[in-house]
């Protein structure tokens, strides 16, 4: 059972093109929820966008970090940043709008009764769509990978859309986590797992961006393969 107020945290790293659109979608579809922007100083400028968006609306704030150091130095931040103002549940976002906006309001609503929420593309009803055959294959490979040496049983470990109470970060102590890319997701999960939480997972449709670029890349992925093994121990 989580209290206190929601956070969303949205990690960018040159997000120009959709971090605007997205906090105005944000604002008008989930007033409930406030908005933490972690961005790692971005070339193009996303900081000084939300900044100008920040001024105007209370409920956005952003966390400027000096350098580019991964998503999960930007989540380990803006978690901590949070619990220090007293947000009693947090949501992980990307900035692209793979992550339909609407969907924050299950994950808030779920987070009143689990402490672990995964919005899923692998469980029924669950779908991804604009995706070539390759990263279908990694996303969907690195799934049934994390899953059959892990031993686990949520359908989408990889995900990065997911919500926490306040009492699972503290409790996976998330400032140790270790994993960067899409390990990160998978070690955050499995954390919770093995703290004895049980993820509440219901299904979504994931979108590939269509503004910006990927940071997705070969050592994420090998990282993610390396690493997942070295959770099992
Ligand atoms: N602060 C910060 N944010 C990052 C960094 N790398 C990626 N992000 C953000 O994390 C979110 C997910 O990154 P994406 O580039 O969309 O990665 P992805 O979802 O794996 O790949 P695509 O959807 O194919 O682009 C986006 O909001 C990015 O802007 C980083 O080093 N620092
Ligand atoms: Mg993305």
């Amino acid at each position: 059972m989580t209290l206190g107020k929601t956070l969303v945290v949205i990690p960018t790293y040159n997000e120009g093109g959709n971090i605007g659109p997205l906090l105005e979608r944000m604002l008008s579809e989930v007033p409930e929820v406030d908005l933490l922007i972690v961005d790692d100083n971005s070339p193009d400028g996303t900081g000084d966008l939300v900044e100008a968006i920040a001024t105007k609306n209370p409920q956005v704030h952003l966390l400027r970090r000096e350098k580019k150091e991964g998503l999960a130095f930007a989540y380990r931040a803006g978690f901590l940043w949070g619990l220090e103002k007293g947000y009693g549940a947090f949501i992980q976002m990307d900035a692209d709008f793979s992550h339909d906006p609407q969907d924050t309001k299950r994950i808030a609503k779920e987070l009143k009764t689990h402490d672990c929420v995964i919005a899923s593309r692998y469980v029924p009803g669950g779908q991804t769509s604009g995706w070539g055959w390759h990263r279908k294959v990694i996303s969907r490979g690195g799934n049934i990978y994390a899953k059959l040496i892990l031993g686990v049983s949520p359908q989408d470990m990889t995900g990065g859309f997911n919500g926490w109470s306040k009492k699972a970060l503290e409790t996976i102590d998330y400032q140790t986590v270790t994993s960067r890319g899409y390990a990160y997701q998978v070690e955050m999960k499995y954390r919770a797992l093995k703290a004895g939480f049980t993820p509440f997972e219901f299904p979504i449709h994931f979108r590939n961006r269509t503004i910006g670029t990927s940071k997705m890349s070969s050592d994420i992925v090998f990282e993610a393969a390396y690493r997942v093994l070295k959770l099992r121990g």
